[in-house]
């Protein structure tokens, strides 16, 4: 073979390397836990030391959206929509998980690992579950098989904090089975004190390093005491500080086995979930208390993940998405001065509400679509959802999904990937926690709120955790009033009549795609 057809066989094959890399790129989904809005710097986030050149990094050289929503306000039904493509009010216990949830996903249902396994990758997730383990009615058994999991519903592989880590127990479940068990002392999980000698956080509170303000104090590890009561696993316990590090390292074991096929990783961070436990390299980084300076972690994670890609030379074969699975908190039920140090900073930037609420501090959170080489850098005003990568990324690899499946997810993939003329979603349903509580509802700039929980009727829950009163059905201008102070219902009927009926036809048709 002479020298010029070396080079240009070597140059097709390159090119049909990147082809096929266009056609079915690697798929990372980095959802952070109550990061708002505002807490980060691509975002607006002010404070001297709250720092993250990482995550700011991927916004400015990819696309930052404005728009970009998870499609709940608080955890379980994030993840839920997500990984369902179907909003979670539409499932049964979809609300927040308690620490002995079985697995509240159905394995028949069709879900985002599953079509990604039909596409060719192989599939992960690594870090927070919180969809609960185990089959309904009997829900996790802690030293048998875990199952049904994450296995069970398309993942070939996970890593997880089992619940979330202000609920028990703390300890790490690596596919079917808890980590480093000794079943010479059995891991018991439950409701009641388990004896009458069970430390707590009410009994031994003085022992505390981080002392609890409202809930969590029930059984007490690393000093800190939780939601819900446990003993055993001694063996098994993990420390707080450790998580980050944690993620970060199964997540580089699983990218450098798997580098060769496709690959699609959920890395669910902990961060800034309670109790707020930064490594000890990141405490007192931010300035602000650990809320703060779990957002470092967080950002350093981001960074280990992407060396991670360039390491292995895939940075221009993976799709990075960086978003959150609901908007910010400052006391969340633990003293850790996240509210005292917040001085100026605004967690949910220029919106209204945050974590448990309807208002778009609740939902509209960082969201960040990073490919080099495919997105071209920029600013997105289009309106996306965590919940339609299920129907973006199937259309995209050309999978079928069945029509009963993925109910509420849309192609939203160009606007992801910042094509020209792309299209965002035109209507977006918005709930608070669980089913029959409440919603948000926009289109364009209008935004409704309807109040149907009874326990909080008429509540508007703020960050602080304060309820000031909203009535049952509410209308905003989103482009005057980020804040939703400014009730237009009265001034515009219509407008209100058409969107409540709009959004009662999305509730009964029981699907919008
Ligand atoms: C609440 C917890 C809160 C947090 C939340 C779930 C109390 C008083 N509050 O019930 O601390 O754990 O559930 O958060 O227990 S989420 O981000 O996982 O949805
Ligand atoms: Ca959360």
């Amino acid at each position: 073979m002479n020298k010029s057809l070396i080079v240009s066989v070597f140059v097709l094959l390159l090119a049909l390397g990147n082809k096929a890399f266009a056609n079915k790129p690697n798929v990372i989904v980095i959802m952070a836990d109550d990061l708002g809005y505002g807490d980060i710097g691509c975002y607006g986030a002010k404070p001297k030391n709250l720092k993250t050149p990482h995550i700011d990094r991927l916004a400015k050289e990819g696309l930052r959206f404005t728009n970009g929503y998870c499609s709940a306000s608080t955890c379980t039904p994030t993840r839920y929509s997500f990984l369902t493509g179907t909003y979670a009010f539409r499932g049964k216990n979809t609300g927040i998980a308690p620490p002995s949830s079985p697995l509240i996903i159905p394995k028949d249902v069709y879900t985002l690992p599953d079509l990604m396994q039909k596409a060719g990758y192989k599939t992960a997730v690594v870090g927070k579950w919180h969809l609960g383990l185990g089959e309904t009615g009997v829900g996790p058994q802690w030293n048998e098989e875990l199952k049904p999991g994450p296995l069970e519903i398309g993942f070939d592989y996970s890593f997880l904090l089992p619940t979330t880590n202000d609920r028990v127990p703390q300890v790490y479940v690596e596919n079917h089975r808890v980590l480093n068990l000794d079943p010479k002392d059995p891991l018991w999980v439950g409701r009641k004190k388990p004896s009458p000698d069970h430390p707590t956080g009410v009994t031994h509170r003085k022992t505390l390093k981080m002392d609890w303000s409202h809930g969590h104090n029930s059984t007490i590890h690393n000093g800190i005491s939780r939601i819900g009561f446990y003993t055993g696993g001694h063996a098994a316990r993990f420390r707080d500080e450790d998580l980050a590090d944690k993620w970060v390292e199964k997540s580089n074991e699983w990218i450098a086995k798997n580098k060769d096929n496709p690959f699609f990783l959920f890395f669910a961070s902990h961060d800034l979930h309670v109790p707020r436990i930064p490594h000890e390299r990141f405490q007192g980084k931010s300035g602000m208390s650990y809320r703060g300076d779990v957002i470092v972690q967080l950002d350093w994670c981001v960074g280990e993940l992407i060396k991670t890609l360039k390491k292995h030379d895939l940075e221009k074969d993976t799709l990075v998405v960086f978003c959150s699975d609901n908007g910010p908190v400052g006391d969340d039920g633990y003293k850790d001065e996240a509210l005292e140090k917040m001085g100026d900073h605004k967690p949910a930037g220029p919106y209204g509400g945050g974590k448990y609420s309807v208002l778009e501090g609740g939902t509209r959170t960082p969201f960040i679509t990073y490919w080099p080489g495919t997105i071209e850098h920029g600013v997105s005003d289009k309106m996306v959802c965590t919940i339609d990568f299920a129907t973006s990324l199937a259309n995209h690899l050309k999978v079928e999904i069945p029509e009963e499946a993925c109910l509420d997810s849309l192609d939203v993939m160009d606007a992801l990937l910042g094509k020209k003329g792309a299209k965002g979603r035109t209507h977006l349903v918005q709930q608070d926690n669980g089913r029959g509580g409440n919603y948000g509802y926009r289109v364009g700039n209008w935004k409704l709120q309807r109040h149907d929980s009874k326990k909080k009727r008429n509540v508007v829950v703020n960050q602080k955790l304060a309820n000031s009163p909203a009535p049952r059905l509410a209308l905003y201008d989103l482009s005057k009033d980020p804040r939703e102070k400014n009730n237009l219902a009265e001034k515009n009927p219509e407008i209100l009549k058409k969107m409540k009926n709009e959004l009662q036809k999305i509730l009964d048709d029981g699907r919008s795609r």
